[in-house]
């Protein structure tokens, strides 16, 4: 039987519209939504229907056997694995409190159901992937406009100019972002690309500074001090909506170009140019304050530059600049229901909240539970929920993870895959692929907010299950199943739609439930009331910084030079992996089997090293180190060496990505430990490694 469903993509957490075909119960087509995307869809989102046929999953739940990473498992009934799970739990709450208990998940908008269950369980402790993503930018945009990250939408498709520091988008994905991007550059829109080497991004712009490693935020600086000397800001913006301006003025006034070009190894006369060419384009231009950005030790202060510079253009609320995302209140339409229960009152083992009042409480930072693991301060951690999140693929030094692991009693991963923190877990519950599932339905904000909507387009191939299902078995048997008042997705669905006046039926024409016609905007001149800080203005400096001892404008410092023989490790993405867990993807681990080094031509010479060569690289206290081939280019600084994020698995059972490259996270010994105080994220590109010629290769090569 054929069927055609539209449903939302789950191969990365972008989450695109998409609409499936099948017939027989076996994915025949997928694309984009055609009214939303006009059909586009990227190659990971391509390759689903090999996810799903991938034998090389968890096909039905299992509970170890061995010592904890041996891989040996049990394979069990659902209902074992979740008495076996909810028993264990119990046991936790009874010894230690249900504080005790620790859930992470990828965020995003299906949290709640995640959040329900571990406050309605009694703990605090919820947390996310996001010290090792957007927390800088998250709290950078918190600080200065009283949003978070996502308190913004760019309207690229209109703007004459987009700047982007690091923000590899097209290898980077975000597909919606990357067809604006093509409008803008045909519409004749300039782009201005700022990374340590040449990417995807950097060839279709107009303007690129390869800079030195880690000093963006002083070419930014000198961005602000170079439209501010010209008297070319929006002032009426400024006098209007915008606090501490002149603190900046005057802050700024030793960052100028000439010094910011030797900081950054890049021309003045570049910078000049490109401030010419931006003055005639206000308020049309963008700033992007970043996405992943748990990077340098200044990154936080980095995007708040990059907001800074948004303010000077006055971009905020205005047609090609920075816009406010509307939701159903705009439309006149009643929100979504949905799951919740509040927060114990209770101390978070993060410290977040209490010892760090300045951050977002929300998710907290997952790293400082490590600390709190070891030292068992403020109280001890004994259980971690992994739901769909991978703690030794997503934070540095798993190394030191497995040891602080080793304090908790329960470890268990709800996951699609063999995490390598689910290969080292106690039970793996195996959960449906995004295309044999449904998901909760949650609104999309933006100028015309749609609710969206993740449908069943097959039947599951093994024995596995949605995670609404999952959370529903577990919450009954730990007695909070009043929290989770639904048996089935469509009766989650009916609840979730009530207040909203909407049936599932109106999701049937495009996908997706559209709350306005018209794309809302509000007026400029009344954005009063839209920035969340305690002034109620954009905070230029802020009290609740100052108020932790750190600074609203921090002087800034060069980045330290790699110590002699090594490279500063940068790392991103390539655009067919999505972080760790496509590379076992039979469709794209053929497109890209392995990562390889990139590494400067004349760095390369020194150390013997040419193009295609096994390179040994090693961590800074060589604990972990393996070969991998190199890619010996000009368009990379050569301080840096860089590596595409989400290879050197160890898991067996994944023959395709067993050993296959090299792992970054493993690399980057002690960044647990190395975090930015202001902003919460991990300074990932702050660790360094030592690279030699393998002796691997052969004295001479010799073409058969
Ligand atoms: N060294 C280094 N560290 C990094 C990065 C880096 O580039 N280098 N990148 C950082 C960034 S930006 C991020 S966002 C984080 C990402 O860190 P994570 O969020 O941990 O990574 P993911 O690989 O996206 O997904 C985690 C797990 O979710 C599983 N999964 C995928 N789909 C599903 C599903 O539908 N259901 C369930 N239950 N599970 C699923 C995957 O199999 C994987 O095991 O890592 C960060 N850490
Ligand atoms: N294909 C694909 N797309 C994805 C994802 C995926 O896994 N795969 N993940 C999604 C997620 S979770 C995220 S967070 C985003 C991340 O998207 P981005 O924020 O664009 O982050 P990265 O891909 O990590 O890009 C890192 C870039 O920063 C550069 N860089 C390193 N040091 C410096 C520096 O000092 N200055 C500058 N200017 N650049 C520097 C690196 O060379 C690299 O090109 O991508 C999203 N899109
Ligand atoms: S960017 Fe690609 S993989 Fe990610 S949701 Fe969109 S189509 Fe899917
Ligand atoms: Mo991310």
């Amino acid at each position: 039987m054929k069927k055609s469903v539209y449903s939302m993509c789950g191969m990365c957490t972008v989450r695109c519209p998409i609409r499936v075909e099948s017939e027989n119960n076996k994915v025949t087509w997928i694309e984009g939504n055609q009214h939303i995307l006009g059909g586009a869809l990227c190659a990971k989102g391509s390759a689903g229907p090999a996810l799903v046929a991938d034998r090389e999953r968890p096909q039905q739940p299992l509970i170890r056997e061995g010592a904890r990473g041996e891989g040996r498992w049990q394979k069990v009934s659902w209902p074992t694995a979740l008495d076996y799970i909810s028993n264990k739990l119990k046991k936790i709450k009874t010894e230690y409190g249900p504080e005790s208990v620790v859930l992470s998940s990828r965020g995003g908008p299906w949290q709640n159901m995640y959040k329900t269950f571990i406050h309605a369980f009694g703990s605090p402790n919820y947390t996310n992937h996001d010290c090792t993503c957007g927390r800088n930018t998250h709290h950078a945009s918190l600080s200065i406009n009283g949003v978070g990250r996502k308190g913004f939408i760019y309207d690229i498709k209109n703007a004459k100019h987009l700047i982007l520091f690091g923000r590899n988008m097209f290898a980077s994905l975000r597909i919606g972002e990357n067809l604006q991007t093509m409008d803008m550059l045909e519409n004749g829109g300039k782009l201005t690309y700022v990374d340590v080497r040449q990417t995807m991004t950097g060839i279709k712009a107009d303007r690129f500074f390869q800079v030195r490693p880690g000093t963006d935020y002083a070419l930014i600086l000198a961005m602000i001090h170079e439209l501010i000397r010209r008297d070319a800001y929006d002032a009426d913006f400024v006098e209007r909506y915008v606090s501490g301006f002149d603190e900046l003025t005057y802050f700024v006034e030793q960052y100028t170009p000439d010094w910011a070009a030797k900081e950054c190894g890049i021309k003045a006369k570049a910078i000049h140019a490109f401030i010419d060419e931006i003055i005639p384009a206000m308020p049309k231009v963008i700033f992007h304050p970043g996405w992943n950005l748990s990077r340098y030790k200044d990154s936080f202060y980095a995007s708040r530059g990059l907001h800074i510079l948004n303010v000077l253009m006055g971009n905020i609320e205005q047609k090609g600049g920075l816009l406010i995302p509307k939701g159903p209140g705009d439309c006149g339409v009643k929100g979504l229901r949905a799951l919740d229960c509040p927060k114990p009152d209770i101390k978070r083992a993060d410290g977040v909240g209490w010892k760090y009042k300045h951050f977002d409480k929300g998710p907290g930072l997952a790293h400082l539970f490590f600390d709190a693991m070891e030292k068992e301060d403020p109280y001890p951690v004994k259980a971690w929920i992994a739901m769909r999140h991978d703690p030794f693929s997503g934070m540095p030094d798993p190394q030191r993870q497995k040891m602080s692991f080793e304090h908790c009693d329960l470890l268990v991963s709800i996951d699609t895959h063999y995490s390598e923190f689910g290969w080292f877990s106690d039970v793996i519950l195996p959960e449906s692929t995004y295309l044999e599932r449904e998901s909760t339905i949650c609104v999309q904000k933006s100028l015309k907010p749609r609710l969206a909507i993740r449908k069943r387009a097959v039947e599951p191939e093994f024995d596995t299950k949605p995670g609404w299902w999952i959370f529903k078995q577990l919450a009954e048997r730990v007695d909070i199943g009043e929290y989770f008042p639904y048996n089935s997705a469509e009766e989650l669905w009916s609840w979730q739609l009530e207040p909203t006046g909407f049936t599932i039926a109106d999701f049937d024409a495009k996908g997706f439930v559209p709350l306005t016609d018209e794309p809302i905007m509000y007026d400029p001149l009344k954005l009063e009331g839209q920035f969340n800080t305690p002034s109620g203005k954009i905070e230029i400096i802020s009290k609740k910084l100052e108020d932790a001892g750190l600074p609203s404008l921090k002087e800034y410092q060069s980045p330290i030079k790699p110590p002699k023989g090594m490279f500063r490790l940068v790392y991103g993405r390539s655009a067919v992996h999505s972080h760790g867990h496509t590379t076992n993807n039979p469709l794209l681990s053929e497109l890209m089997p392995e990562n390889s080094l990139w590494i400067n031509t004349r760095a390369a010479d020194k150390l013997g090293i040419a193009n295609g060569d096994l390179v040994n690289v090693s961590s800074e206290d060589e604990s972990y180190s393996g070969p991998m081939h190199a890619h010996v280019v000009d368009y990379i600084h050569p301080e840096a060496v860089y590596m595409v994020h989400g290879f050197g698995k160890q898991i067996p059972l994944q023959t395709r990505s067993y050993h296959a490259g090299i792992s970054d996270q493993k690399l980057m010994i002690g960044k647990l430990d190395d975090w930015d105080q202001a902003g919460g994220a991990i300074n990932l590109c702050e660790s360094f490694v030592l690279v030699r010629r393998s002796v691997r290769n052969p004295k001479r090569r010799v073409e058969l």
